[in-house]
């Protein structure tokens, strides 16, 4: 075979492995992520914004107890603020549903991560990263008050079958131990990233009423106006406690 000819049937085999890489990839990604939303979608909108801390934090302080873990109730970040959960108040019945599993992990004594929201579709997957004992106590007023055991490394898929405000999960073994979930009933939620921002998907067009829920600070409420096919923003700012 001339030198050139092999040299173009190889590229030819790359470029097919890559092609059918690139498939497989996409696959993967769409069978764990949220599913497709249907009905109106095609026309829905979005909202993106930055939850903000005005007038700056103190730096975290240790957890007493702890082996230098630190305080992890209001990450700022430049002052932009981290776990933070934004929702629609008084959604429309929803137009599709999450199924991917929300994984909250035991890592050195720390939940991870500290501050969670799923829809009641949304297996909650309690995991443990640790070889030791944790429990995990949900401290629920709405879905049954329960608590998981783990000795060792592994996993525990529960589901929460009402929706509900944001709660406390704490460790018995542990008393620094502390994370904060949220249920909601629809899929129109986020948690703010360490840079503040959120987005919320595939809203359905509308006036709504959005909410920032922060572990330490007054919630808030701003009026947003969701338009089909564009992105709206919402931005919050918390004063500083
Ligand atoms: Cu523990």
């Amino acid at each position: 075979m001339p030198r050139p000819f092999k040299i173009q049937c190889l590229a030819t085999i790359a470029l097919l492995c890559a092609a059918c890489l690139t498939a497989c990839s996409r696959s993967s990604t769409a069978d764990s992520t949220t599913a497709a939303p249907t009905g109106n979608s095609a026309a829905a909108g979005s909202i993106v914004g930055r939850v903000t801390l005005a007038g700056g934090a103190s730096l975290p302080q240790i957890l007493p107890g702890s082996p230098n873990l630190f305080d992890e109730s209001l990450m700022v970040h430049s002052g932009n603020l981290k776990n933070v959960i934004v929702y629609l108040k008084d959604a429309p019945p929803s137009t599709f549903s999450k199924h991917d599993p929300v994984v909250l992990d035991q890592i050195h004594t720390q939940y991870v991560p500290h501050v969670i929201a799923l829809q009641t579709t949304q297996p909650l997957r309690l995991k443990s990263s640790d070889n030791m004992l944790h429990n995990v106590h949900l401290q629920c007023s709405v879905n049954p008050d329960q608590n998981y055991g783990f000795s060792k490394p592994g996993t525990r898929d529960i589901t929460l079958d009402k929706p509900e405000p944001p709660f406390a999960i704490k460790c018995d073994v542990h008393p620094w131990m502390s994370a904060y979930a949220a249920v909601f009933s629809h899929p129109w939620f986020a948690v703010t990233d360490s840079d503040g921002t959120f987005t919320i998907a595939a809203v359905p067009p509308g006036h709504y009423t959005l909410v920032a829920w922060q572990e330490v600070l007054p919630p808030q409420e701003i009026s947003v106006d969701v338009t089909a096919d564009q992105s709206t923003t919402a931005n919050f700012t918390f004063a500083a406690p």
